[in-house]
């Protein structure tokens, strides 16, 4: 193992996450500063991503702020994607050393009008033949049940791929009667903790009716043994290497260029 004890493993396999230690005070205040700076610079861009769905009975005006691939925006975002600690955890819960980005995000819950996410497992956002892929939730604020903080289904991620209730195209949730919130166990995090979690564990997150703001930054990593098995997601970055090497990346000059010709085509109109 490289960074993690006995007990952590066993959790994720148990429980289908595990809750980390790994970032130092000043890398936390780093990454919440550009934080806050990233979406200040964004503040004029419509950044609205409350999920549709028929899974939704608010009656109030609820808000979510996203932000995708901050390792665009910043070079503190695409620093932080080889911590060095972080990717030996990510080795061990992974068990490969070949370990590639798929997307990173950040979701801001303002207070008192935070959107709640429903339950729901990432697998039918990306679907992958191995299941291998990981999601490491980082949490920018110390988060609770109050102000819109995380909630999973521990051991969910045994039961393989739920059914998709969704009504909507591009939306993905599961029957909110069947995994409903309420009986959902809250992770209540300190500013800076992490959670590594299963693609396939069952989670979602409250309303933010408190005072207090709630920020989250997510990466997706896939290994690079696994395939996907369709791209329903693509995104800035995906399938960079941040540990280890590709072997199956494809390097065949005729198909870069073919590729190039295509979008080219495509940009014109022409297919
Ligand atoms: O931001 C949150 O509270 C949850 C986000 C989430 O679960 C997701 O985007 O898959």
């Amino acid at each position: 193992m490289k960074m993690l004890t006995k007990d952590q493993m066993k959790c994720y396999a148990d429980n289908g996450y595990v809750v980390l230690d790994i970032l130092t005070e000043s890398e936390i205040e780093e990454l919440s500063t550009e934080y806050d700076a990233i979406f200040t610079r964004k503040a004029q861009c419509n950044l609205e991503a409350t999920w549709q769905g028929d899974w939704n009975k608010e009656k109030t005006q609820t808000s979510v702020s996203s932000i995708h691939s901050l390792q665009m925006h910043s070079a503190v975002y695409s620093r932080f994607l080889h911590h060095k600690k972080l990717l030996d955890a990510c080795e061990d819960i992974m068990e490969t050393p070949n370990i590639l980005l798929h997307h990173t995000k950040a979701h801001l819950k303002p207070p008192g009008v935070g959107s709640p996410f429903p339950m729901h497992q990432d697998y039918h956002y990306f679907p992958f033949e191995k299941d291998s892929m990981i999601a490491v939730f980082v949490s920018m604020d110390d988060a609770d049940p109050h102000n819109g903080g995380l909630c999973v289904y521990p051991g969910s991620h045994k039961l393989g791929p739920q059914e998709d209730v969704s009504n909507v195209d591009g939306w993905h949730y599961l029957s909110q009667e069947k995994f409903p919130l309420e009986n959902a166990t809250p992770l209540s995090l300190k500013k800076g903790q992490i959670v590594i979690f299963s693609y396939l564990l069952i989670h979602g997150s409250y309303n933010n009716n408190s005072d207090r703001v709630r920020r989250m930054y997510l990466v997706q990593l896939s290994s690079a043994e696994d395939t996907m098995i369709s791209n329903l997601h693509p995104s800035a970055c995906q399938g960079m290497v941040l540990r280890g090497a590709c072997a199956e990346r494809d390097a065949n000059i005729k198909k870069r260029h073919n590729d190039h010709l295509q979008a080219l085509q495509k940009s014109k109109g022409g297919m």
